[in-house]
């Protein structure tokens, strides 16, 4: 009568029957599955599993336009139990008897190797299969990445998910949230990283130890096992080539690295014209004012409530004059209303999503019952990029993407059986469901270049899958005004930037809540340092701008707000080799030195770009903390005191410095303090010139374009690398320059920290005269000065 279920089983791959070579993509053939590996380059290698004798269509919305160096070298060479493919930094052997993957450095260390491995489990109730990979956890070995887990950085011993949801007041170890990131990066003792990029869609899983110690595993719920290594040998390499891999970021206009102020929400006008007036009467610096849902009428996406916002062309002009951009919220839900332009063209275009056997995709959100535009199209994307035509007519620049895991009232999110066009593959939600937030981004990223080839936009987008920062900076969500989500803050844009994610931040003092002001203090002391720096609340806890705090505290937070816009220059050029190179602007310690164990589990330190180190104050009421120093020697940045790296040191902090420190031998630019980014045209900027006790060579750069535009793409900027040798006698500094940009500074201004008593000056032949104020070294040169020699006593 009652016939009890067989669990399903897991099946492995089987014996090898044959191989097969197609220049760089393999094929073996086993008895229930084909493996093909692709060498991508000598670092970076695709396995891909298929058990039905054919594989999907290949597509991924991640890798796009891979930016990877050539294959240097590639061989195959096989013995009774193994093929071996060989490239100039890997040796990958291929188990002849279980399709088992084992990844050997030239060293011969042992890199990643299978347990088990593959394996699928057929999907009754979707057809398909679950997929499994199972790895050995070596000894010493640990785990970083997976994108905005709320979680201690090492992911070692725990589990993940990666399913976008929409997670307000989230907690710490909350899984998933906001974004799908399937990529994660092991550090085997202190010689070898690697990443596994998990190019999977589907609600992905990835195990480190917790099920089964020494093992990790990573599955998902349809699909392909479709995963690429990364090999690095340092974890800095990794997470660059990851973002080359899946899609670097562009360069953002300048003032979207000003400070920013949101609230849910500034209406009507006035109060939007008064808060721009707060900040440039109180001086403190800000470049941005955000509208949240209540600018629309009654929440209509690409209206605007006439009532609160009776000219709003008139209103972005007067902001303009002020020096503030103007940065509104869209959400992807459009309100069911004939005569609603919006709805009415999505309805005739066939540009919302539909259920299973056809009635549309509905749902509840702000506006009340809704379609859903269909990203994974790209006729809905055009359509929906050029939805904006009439913001960026009235000069409206930024544009924030909520609700966009996809959000939805009732349901969470949408029901599975939704389908999507998925670029002409037609799939359920199953698999597009992490997908929806970035081909939402992707479609404002994209329509906005359109409408306005010339000027950069700030676009930002809460969900996002892997590679997402083609097109978005993302923040982490709906956070709290506690003093753990200050924490968790600078955790989860540390895992975000190595996730390739670096245009990152919080909502500074806390979305939900009402933090006291040494709270917020220490938020903006933290989040100067994020690449995405904006102050976002609900209305509900009462007003949290900065000025709302005791004077002390406010001037306090002018200070550091002041100390971000005199780093623009230097955070700026961090931005760029993000761009570039795909290095992570935010560093965790244990890339600055994973060959220190001790910062293996350290997750306080971070590192913005190559010379500031950063340790958030992150208690009520804390006179310093303790830190860890990765090697080198780094200068206390309110002192000039020199510490040593690779050891713990006691920094005694009030709430008017931080534990900021500059590596020794680096040449730090600043500007001057702006009330917005373009308020003043700056022909000097200050260098400060840190000796090197260490006497090797430190080459710090300084990058310039026009911060606006393109053309930065096609050689018209300045790229200036310093090189500064620090030896016992005497400092040289060498200035090279590329590219063809014009620069904008006639001088530098020099300023000297940690020097030995100066004997005389020499730039580019001639002996200049020098200054001393308060017992610092001051000079100028020009700005296109290329030698520089300081003799010492
Ligand atoms: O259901 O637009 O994370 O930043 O202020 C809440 C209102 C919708 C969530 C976003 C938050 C934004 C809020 N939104």
């Amino acid at each position: 009568m009652f016939k009890p279920v067989k669990p399903l089983r897991k099946i492995s791959p089987g014996d090898v029957l044959l191989y097969k070579q197609k220049s760089n993509v393999f094929y073996f053939y086993a008895t229930n599955t084909i493996l093909e590996i692709t060498v991508h380059s000598d670092k970076v290698i695709r396995f891909r599993y298929s058990q039905d004798g054919d594989f999907h269509q290949d597509f991924s919305y991640a890798v796009m336009q891979p930016e990877l160096p050539p294959l240097g070298f590639l061989n195959i060479e096989e013995n009774d139990k193994f093929y071996i493919i060989y490239t100039f930094f890997l040796h990958c052997y291929i188990s002849k008897e279980t399709l088992e993957i084992t990844i050997y450095n030239t060293k011969g260390e042992l890199v990643l190797a299978d347990k088990g491995g593959y394996s699928f489990q057929e999907n009754k109730d979707f057809g398909g299969y679950n997929v499994y990979c199972k790895k050995v956890m070596q000894t010493d070995e640990n785990f970083y990445g997976l994108g905005d887990k709320p979680t201690d950085l090492n992911l070692k011993w725990r589990r993940f998910v990666n399913w976008c949801a929409d997670t307000p007041a989230y907690s710490r170890d909350q899984d998933p949230l906001y974004r799908a990131i399937p990529f994660y990066m092991g550090l085997v003792k202190d010689t070898a990283a690697y990443g596994v990029f998990f190019d999977n869609t589907f609600k992905t899983f990835f195990d480190f130890g917790l099920n089964e110690s020494d093992t990790v595993t990573f599955w998902a719920e349809g699909g392909e096992m479709n995963y690429y290594f990364i090999y690095g040998p340092e974890l800095l390499d990794v997470s660059a080539s990851y973002t080359c891999l899946t899609g670097k970021a562009k360069l953002p206009p300048l003032w979207a690295l000003g400070f920013q102020q949101c609230k849910w929400s500034y209406f009507p006008e006035a109060k939007v014209k008064d808060i721009a007036n707060k900040f440039r009467k109180e001086q403190i610096p800000c470049d941005a004012i955000y509208l949240d849902i209540d600018y629309m009428d009654q929440y209509k996406c690409f209206t605007w409530n006439e009532t609160h916002f009776p000219s709003p062309q008139k209103m972005v002009a007067e902001l303009k004059e002020m020096g503030f951009k103007l940065a509104v919220i869209i959400d992807p839900g459009i309100k069911i209303e004939q005569g609603y332009e919006i709805f009415d063209h999505g309805k005739a275009g066939e540009y919302f999503c539909k259920r299973a056997d056809g009635p549309y995709m509905k749902g509840t959100v702000w506006p009340g019952q809704c379609y859903f535009p269909d990203f994974t199209d790209p006729s809905v994307r055009i359509w929906w990029g050029r939805l904006f035509a009439h913001f960026v007519k009235i000069g409206i620049e930024g544009f924030w993407n909520d609700m966009n895991e996809p959000a939805v009232f009732e349901t969470g999110t949408f029901p599975l059986d939704v389908r999507h066009m998925y670029e002409g593959l037609l799939c359920s939600h199953r698999r597009a469901h992490n997908v929806y937030g970035m081909q939402m981004a992707r479609a404002t990223s994209e329509g906005l270049r359109i409408l306005d080839p010339k000027k950069r936009k700030l676009v930002i987008s809460r969900a996002g899958y892997s590679g997402v920062q083609k097109y978005a900076a993302v923040w982490t969500g709906d956070n709290m005004s506690t003093w753990e989500h200050l924490w968790l803050a600078n955790v989860q844009c540390q895992r975000l930037s190595i996730s390739g994610l670096s245009f990152c931040g919080s909502d500074v003092g806390g979305f939900i809540g009402q933090p006291n002001g040494e709270l917020f203090a220490r938020w903006v002391q933290t989040s100067i340092f994020h690449p995405f720096f904006r102050a976002h609340a609900t209305s509900e806890f009462g007003d949290k701008e900065p000025w709302v705090y005791d004077k002390p505290l406010v001037d306090n937070i002018r200070k550091f707000i002041e100390l971000r816009y005199q780093l623009l220059p230097y955070i700026y050029t961090t931005f760029r080799q993000y761009v570039h190179h795909g290095t992570p602007m935010i560093r965790p310690l244990v890339f600055l030195d994973q060959f220190s164990a001790d910062t293996w589990y350290r997750q306080d330190e971070f590192g913005l770009g190559d010379l500031l180190l950063i340790c958030p104050i992150s208690a009520e009421g804390s006179l310093g903390r303790v830190l860890f120093l990765p090697k080198g020697n780094w200068y206390y940045y309110f002192s000039d005191q020199l510490f040593e790296g690779r050891k713990e040191h006691y920094i005694s902090t009030s709430l008017h410095n931080m534990p900021l420190f500059v590596k020794a031998g680096g040449i730090l630019p600043h500007w001057p303090v702006q009330q917005y980014v373009d308020e003043i045209k700056i022909t000097t900027a200050t260098l400060h010139i840190y000796y090197n006790p260490a006497h090797e060579e430190i080459v710090s750069e300084l990058y310039e374009d026009d911060y606006v535009g393109y053309d930065y793409q096609t050689e018209d900027y300045l790229l200036r690398s310093f090189s500064n040798t620090s030896k016992l006698d005497s400092v040289v500094i060498n200035q090279f320059t590329e590219g063809t940009f014009e620069s904008k500074l006639f001088t530098f201004d020099c300023i000297l920290h940690g020097f030995p008593p100066i004997h005389y000056i020499i730039v580019d032949e001639n002996e200049i005269k020098y200054n001393v104020v308060n017992e610092q070294i001051h000079f100028s040169v020009s700005q296109d000065f290329s030698h520089c020699r300081i003799e010492f006593i």
